[in-house]
């Protein structure tokens, strides 16, 4: 394999899509992974999070922690003890590549370095197998720990779906320490790479990594039915449920339809997503179901690292509208899920 250089800062979206569709069929063919793995580094590929300029001045808004110095969490207000730095077990090299995939138990702590000579980064295929299908939590402990290492990893199924996670949201607040919880809903081998985001490698550049069978995330009252990808097949949605829908592909596109009824001041948007452990970055435009016309959008929560659309609109007369769920950068795998809850508040 010929060494490969993080991608420039500004990599065009079509670049971003075709690099996900590559990863697909590279899946397929061991070797490629880790050289798929090394392209991602694309920055721009991250999650932006919202400017700071666009913050709800009634919250705390300070930068969140990200650089593993224990004073960050004292600063941020988290009072919530420390995780003990516990390592079950060290990772055995080489583990390079899915041939050399190393299997490892569930519910502990597996620990390692980046290693090398800076050349080619060093990468981490480690595989495990759950015994039952439901909600599975993948973690890195990196800069938490005082590690210099930024982390990254991919987590594919024996499906090929596949998924990049560079941050995560750790202790209620942004991270850089990279995590997700998704549904494992078919029985098999998952294959998670950890890897350093600039591939920089040596003493100090440590990580940890779990793998564990988790409780459902959040609650809902019904599931999206496909296909609902143009406003015409747009699924009922009643004011105060909750439906669970997935990105389940690149550039999915969800429509719901809601009747809003009179004596209403307010409808009150709320996507989970991001920050309960999906990798989505979801955004909704909602748009007038009679004319077409779009009436509003909503990209993200009302603090810095909330990538989740929270939005409360006015209403001042019966109404129906039309609700498009879409991730920001089309991205969408059997991991990619969210909740969307539309509630009603009445007029006083
Ligand atoms: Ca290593
Ligand atoms: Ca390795
Ligand atoms: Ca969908
Ligand atoms: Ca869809």
């Amino acid at each position: 394999m010929s060494p490969l250089s993080p991608l420039p800062l500004h990599v065009p979206r079509l670049l971003r899509r075709a690099l996900r569709s590559a990863l697909r069929s590279a899946l397929r063919s061991a070797p490629t992974v880790a050289a798929l793995l090394l392209l991602s580094g694309c920055q721009s590929c991250r999650p932006q999070l919202p400017s700071s300029d666009d913050a709800d001045t009634r919250v705390d808004t300070s930068p969140p922690p990200d650089s593993g110095d224990s004073a960050d969490s004292a600063d941020s207000g988290d009072t919530s003890p420390p995780l003990p730095p516990r390592c079950d077990h060290m990772e055995v090299e080489s583990n390079n590549s899915l041939d050399l995939s190393e299997p490892i138990t569930m519910e502990e702590w597996w620990c390692g370095g980046f290693a090398g000579d800076g050349a080619l980064g060093d990468t981490e295929f480690l595989n495990f197998s759950p015994l039952q299908t439901g909600w599975l939590s993948v973690a890195v402990e990196a800069s938490s720990r005082g590690s210099l290492a930024d982390a990254q990893i991919l987590l594919s199924d024996d499906n090929g779906h596949a998924v990049f996670v560079y941050d995560g949201v750790s202790s209620g607040a942004a991270s850089s320490d990279p995590s997700m919880v998704v549904p494992a809903d078919q029985l098999g081998n998952y294959t998670v790479v950890v890897a350093e985001t600039g591939y920089l490698t040596g003493e100090g550049y440590d990580w940890a990594f779990m793998a564990s069978l988790v409780k459902p995330p959040v609650v809902w009252d019904f599931q999206e039915t496909e296909d609902n990808d143009s406003s015409a097949e747009a699924n009922a949605f009643e004011l105060g449920e909750v439906v669970f829908g997935k990105m389940d592909r690149t550039a999915d596109r969800d429509w719901y339809r809601v009747v809003v009824p009179d004596g209403l001041q307010s409808v009150h948007f709320n996507v989970e997503a991001y920050g309960s452990g999906s990798p989505a970055n979801i955004q909704i435009t909602v748009y007038d179901a009679a004319t077409g016309a779009r009436k509003f959008a909503s990209y993200h929560g009302v603090i810095d690292y909330d990538l989740d659309p929270d939005y409360e609109q006015k209403v001042t007369a019966a109404t129906e509208w039309t609700v498009l769920v879409e991730d920001e950068f089309d991205s969408g795998s059997a991991f990619n899920w969210y909740t969307l809850k539309i509630v009603g508040v009445p007029a006083e």
